[in-house]
């Protein structure tokens, strides 16, 4: 047994979910309606009409849902809270109820010996929030912080890793200027505003956290490396572009305490001029940095893409997931590598890593065999391995995701889980990535070697 591919003895191997894409029942139990529960029912908004009413109704189900994290041998959980279970209105008033469900959530993980890693905001804003203008409100940090600290005097004794946000690029580029996610909107104007507002808000949350939490917090996103198409100077200048834009955009401000000058440029006149007081708030001491990898871009020069004047270009003969994704484990690689050159030695987490595939219809009795997924999973872990190899402190990984889930607009034909659910009995089969990635963690990474 070669131990070339032995991780060490306390790295976090976990699964990650979330709770719109999860949970069903948002309006349960005096929870307040989100953001999303308003664009799923928007007609026209989901691919085939679906929304999270019932998901993998995990709500009630989570109890189960427990033991088959525990069945994997996962050693933590990451999940998210949904804002407006706990504050109905998103400021004020506590809904006891909604708590609750987090708390016996949280003391079921520890029963089961899995640490939780909770996130306080996974897009499901409250529509109540909304209605005062969300994101583009600037007393949005203040919110934020209240709910946070909700959270945090609630939890902090037994939830031992926070995240504030997840991934915000995802948020401002799909919520605010393509309108392909919540809150659906389309302004040019609206997105850097909404991306600031996000980096203040976390940053907010943070200081409270200072105050009254014990453990650890740090902020998720997602990050992709940006290839150049060609060496041609346009094309390289429409990478950095594309690069500063989902990968600087958010965790510059955070960690840094500045705006790549990519974005000045590619907005122009939608650049507002940001009080330099703000970036004291956004630049927060953090415990770790969560990244979320899936795939890279191959990005060449294209005038007519507002705002980037950037385009993705399609390789030849390489695997696409169904998502359209190029599987590409290098970027992982790079990825880690690039965060610790440019921010410097934090502690890392893959916080997300995953593909959706076809799977074949499940037999009763059979293994419902998931090559492609296996594959992806192989690849990306052999890939966090060489990073750490090669001088990055990465302390987890967390598959995405344990259940096959709402994939947001693209509804529930999209299959990311190590779990296959059937959406109409609830009925979940362990997929060959389940047991091979339980193989990987009971060996810590040995069954990897060739
Ligand atoms: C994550 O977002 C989310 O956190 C999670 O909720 C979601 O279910 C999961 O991933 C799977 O989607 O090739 O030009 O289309 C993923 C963020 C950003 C990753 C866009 C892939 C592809 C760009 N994604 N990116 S493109």
């Amino acid at each position: 047994m070669s131990g070339r591919f032995l991780f060490p003895a306390d790295f976090v191997w976990g699964a990650a979910t979330s709770a719109y894409q999860i949970e069903g029942s948002p309006l349960a139990d005096g929870a307040g309606p989100s953001i999303w529960q308003r664009f799923a029912h928007t007609p026209g908004m989901m691919a085939n009409g679906d929304h999270g009413d019932v998901a993998c109704d995990h709500y009630r189900r989570y109890r189960d849902d427990v033991k088959l994290m525990q069945a994997l041998g996962l050693t933590s959980y990451r999940f998210s809270i949904n804002w407006s279970r706990v504050l109905p209105e998103g400021t004020g008033r506590i809904n006891p109820a909604g708590l609750d469900f987090y708390s016996r959530l949280v003391d079921t993980l520890l029963e089961h010996g899995i640490a939780p890693n909770a996130t306080l905001f996974h897009w499901d804003l409250p529509a109540a929030l909304d209605d005062r203008g969300g994101w583009l409100n600037r007393d949005s940090a203040h919110w934020f912080a209240e709910y946070a600290e909700i959270m945090f005097k609630a939890l902090d004794d037994r939830v031992p890793m926070w995240s504030t946000l997840n991934e915000p690029w995802v948020v401002t580029d799909g919520g605010y200027l393509h309108g392909t996610v919540a809150p659906g909107h389309r302004n040019t104007y609206e997105a850097p505003i909404a991306a600031h507002n996000l980096m203040r808000a976390s940053g907010a949350a943070i200081q409270a956290y200072r105050a009254v939490g014990r453990q650890q917090i740090g902020v998720v996103f997602n990050i992709e490396p940006k290839y150049p198409a060609s060496d041609r100077n346009e094309d390289v200048a429409a990478a950095a572009r594309a690069h500063a834009y989902m990968n600087q955009q958010f965790a510059d401000p955070a960690l840094l305490g500045s705006y790549p000058p990519q974005l000045r440029e590619c907005f122009g006149d939608a650049w507002p001029a940001f009080p330099a007081s703000d970036f004291g708030l956004t630049r927060q001491k953090v415990d770790f940095v969560g990244v979320n990898y899936y795939t890279r871009a191959v990005v060449r020069h294209d005038p007519v893409q507002h705002p980037l004047r950037a385009s993705p270009v399609r390789q030849p003969n390489r695997t696409y997931t169904e998502t359209g994704w190029e599987v590409y484990e290098q970027g992982l690689v790079d990825t880690l590598t690039w965060f610790k050159d440019r921010y410097g030695d934090l502690p890392l987490y893959v916080t997300e890593n995953g593909a959706a595939f076809y799977d074949p219809p499940v037999v009763e009795g059979d293994l419902l065999e998931d090559p492609l997924r296996v594959d992806y999973f192989r690849r990306h872990l052999k890939a966090v391995h060489a990073a750490m190899r090669a001088g990055v402190n990465v302390k987890g990984y967390y598959a995405w995701s344990l259940l096959d889930n709402l994939e947001w607009s693209l509804g529930f034909a999209k299959r990311f889980g190590l779990y296959h659910v059937d959406f109409a009995t609830q009925k979940r089969t362990p997929k060959a990535s389940a047991r091979f990635y339980a193989d990987v963690i009971a060996s810590d990474g040995a069954c990897l070697a060739p």
